[in-house]
């Protein structure tokens, strides 16, 4: 009796615990089930090998296209057995079928040779020369690949996201035949704007990554090394309070730390940095080419719009498109659900409507079944922050843009008519009390969150100038790059100068759509842009120049492009401060030659001043969709 009723349920029990299993192991091993894993050392022309790792169909029925990845990151785990749980772009890329390929770049890791930031470019081939850079290394890994891995339909494309970004547009100069498209995401393009500098400030934060491409093979990932120089502390402000001027940074780093050595010795745009941006080799690109960003990437925000212009500037018959996403650093290759950065929420499955949509379209047309033409997809797929949604445009920036000036005026107001009068705003600037970059500042990660924050604790500070519109009467729709045209002037000889445009809700705004739960919008300063130029700099990066004291001087500083709606109701603001810690290192305010080297006695309180009269009329400019 209790068999006949127990039975059911008994035959129920396997298989939903057969079935659970099977899922489970499925989702785990999708990538053992579908894939087999070789490695090879393949010898580069000078005869260093570099470490490959190969996934490779099951299916050998087919022919298949290669997609490759070159990283500093690790092409691992190494080892017969050890298998990615996740290759290629998305899962859509992995269940298409793809060759993956994955590279320990030249000098990291289970690769021979010496590493070295940015390898620089050579600007010209000699077949038979023995000379290297990124761009060589990647065609004979493609030559030796087509010769020697099986399955292939000759079809070669390369992608990666950061770092591996750069390592995909430095595959563009001189590029493999057979190399047929290109996708570089969040790519570095040049580390004096991209990562470590912005406009000649160095990015403090960036302590940790500093010690990851400091030594050669693999140094250490940033988590091993916080714990291995155990600072004492995760209070980010404090900590480099604490250290006072950049020569104490030292201590930490250490005399064999090659990359800090490096960042020390070229505070200046010179020849160093100058030859390791990948920007002015964007020429006679011959792969199709799909450049993808996020507007909140703290990290590559120049790299992807400066590759994407470039290409499209240089090269008018090569096919060149750019994503611009609500996301921040590397946001899009993973899905969180609801797409959130800082406070604010974007939209559900953003992530994964891209590789389903954009990127799978791309490869698919160019590697995995080849078709005449140009892919369905725009020239430039763009998500407009303000409105939360995705807009295409046939060029970037659009073509029917109207440039409008909003000028800084007394009273903290900001607008489109010149100013009048003999005014400036004034602050003072103490290196002793900088203005913080957000309200959560943790020393042990590269700060990747703080773009979208809410600026209101910055708006409140004296030494934090602010100027804002009336509540607009109705949608307005900034589309491209902003230029801040200041004038300003310093009682002492040098001075950084931030700029940050804000997106300011009214008061009252309904938690509806887009509001995340327990979060009050209402007067929220939502930061959509933002930008520093060390001021030394403002008429050449690579020559730096004092300020004379308390003599006006103008400064032009472009912030990177947005594409943002200011709905009716909202205010746009404009904040203007002189530092941003530890987001960027202090600018001693007392001109030195190489700010690295200041003494703490050098850091002193500077009396700023804007001007905004008839003559000297600090703005910003923007491109406004009509
Ligand atoms: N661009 C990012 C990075 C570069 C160098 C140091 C630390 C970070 C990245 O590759 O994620």
């Amino acid at each position: 009796m209790i068999m006949k009723k127990t039975l059911p349920i008994l035959v129920l029990f396997i298989l939903f615990f057969s079935y659970s299993i099977k899922a489970f192991t499925q989702d785990i091993n999708e990538v053992e089930r579908l894939y087999e894993k070789v490695e090879h050392d393949i010898p580069m022309r000078d005869g260093i090998n570099l470490h490959t790792v190969v996934y490779i169909p099951k299916d050998k029925s087919k022919q298949y296209p290669i997609l490759m990845q070159r990283t500093p990151y690790s092409a691992g785990p190494y080892g017969p057995n050890n298998m990615k749980s996740k290759i290629g772009p998305s899962e859509f890329l992995m269940k298409d079928g793809y060759i993956f390929v994955y590279q320990d770049v030249r000098g990291r890791w289970m690769s021979e040779g010496l590493y070295d930031n940015m390898r620089p470019t050579l600007s010209a081939r000699n077949k038979n020369s023995k000379e290297i850079d990124e761009s060589t290394d990647t065609y004979d890994t493609i030559d030796w690949l087509l010769a020697n891995i099986e399955n292939h339909n000759s079809r070669v494309g390369i992608w990666g996201i950061s770092y591996p970004g750069f390592y995909s547009a430095a595959a563009l100069p001189f590029a493999h035949p057979n190399l047929k498209a290109v996708s570089p995401q969040a790519p570095i393009g040049d580390f004096y704007f991209d990562d470590f500098h912005h406009n000649g400030a160095y990015l403090l934060s960036y302590w940790l990554a500093t010690s990851v491409f400091g030594y050669q093979k693999d140094g250490p990932t940033e988590e091993a090394w916080y714990d291995m120089v155990n600072p004492g502390t995760n209070d980010g402000y404090q900590f480099f309070m604490d250290m006072g001027s950049l020569k104490n940074a030292d201590k930490w780093y250490g005399e064999d730390n090659f990359f800090w050595q490096q960042l020390k010795e070229n505070p200046n745009y010179n020849s160093f940095w100058q030859e390791r941006s990948i920007i002015p080799h964007l020429n006679n690109i011959k792969p199709a080419v799909l450049t993808v960003g996020g507007w909140f990437d703290a990290e590559d925000l120049y790299g992807p719009l400066t590759v994407y212009k470039t290409i499209e500037s240089n090269n008018p018959n090569t096919y060149n498109a750019i994503v611009m996403g609500p996301w921040s650093h590397g946001d899009w290759s993973r899905e969180a659900g609801q797409q959130i950065v800082s406070n604010i929420y974007f939209g559900d499955s953003i992530s994964t409507w891209y590789q389903k949509n954009i990127e799978r379209t791309f490869f698919h047309h160019y590697l995995k079944e080849p078709t005449e033409g140009k892919p369905k997809l725009p020239e430039a797929y763009m998500f407009d922050t303000g409105k939360h949604k995705w807009e295409k445009f046939d060029q970037w920036p659009p073509e029917n843009n109207e440039l409008k000036s909003f000028f800084l005026h007394e009273g903290r107001r900001l607008s489109q008519d010149s100013p009048e009068g003999n005014r400036f705003s004034t602050f003072i600037s103490d290196p002793a009390k900088p203005v913080p970059y957000s309200q959560d500042i943790k020393l042990n990660f590269t700060p990747r969150k703080y773009m979208a924050d809410d600026q209101r604790f910055a708006a409140r500070r004296p030494d934090v100038l602010t100027f804002e519109t009336e509540a607009l009467t109705e949608d307005m729709t900034f589309a491209g790059e902003i230029m801040a045209r200041l004038e300003v002037a310093t009682s002492q000889t040098d001075a950084d100068w931030i700029v940050k445009l804000i997106d300011i809700y009214p008061g009252d705004y309904p938690n509806h759509e887009y509001v995340l739960d327990g979060v009050d919008m209402g007067n929220y300063h939502l930061m959509v842009r933002s930008e520093v130029i060390r001021g030394r700099y403002r008429e050449s990066f690579e020559y730096p120049k004092p300020f004379v004291p308390d003599q006006i001087t103008s400064i032009d500083l472009k912030l990177q492009d947005v594409l943002h709606t200011f709905k009716k109701g909202h205010k746009i603001q404009i904040q203007i401060q002189s530092s941003w810690f530890p987001l960027i290192d202090r600018n001693p305010q007392k001109y030195v030659e190489n700010i690295f080297k200041a003494e703490n006695k050098d850091f002193i309180k500077a009396t700023h001043r804007v001007f905004h009269t008839a003559e000297f009329a600090s703005k910003i400019e923007v491109m406004v969709l009509p």
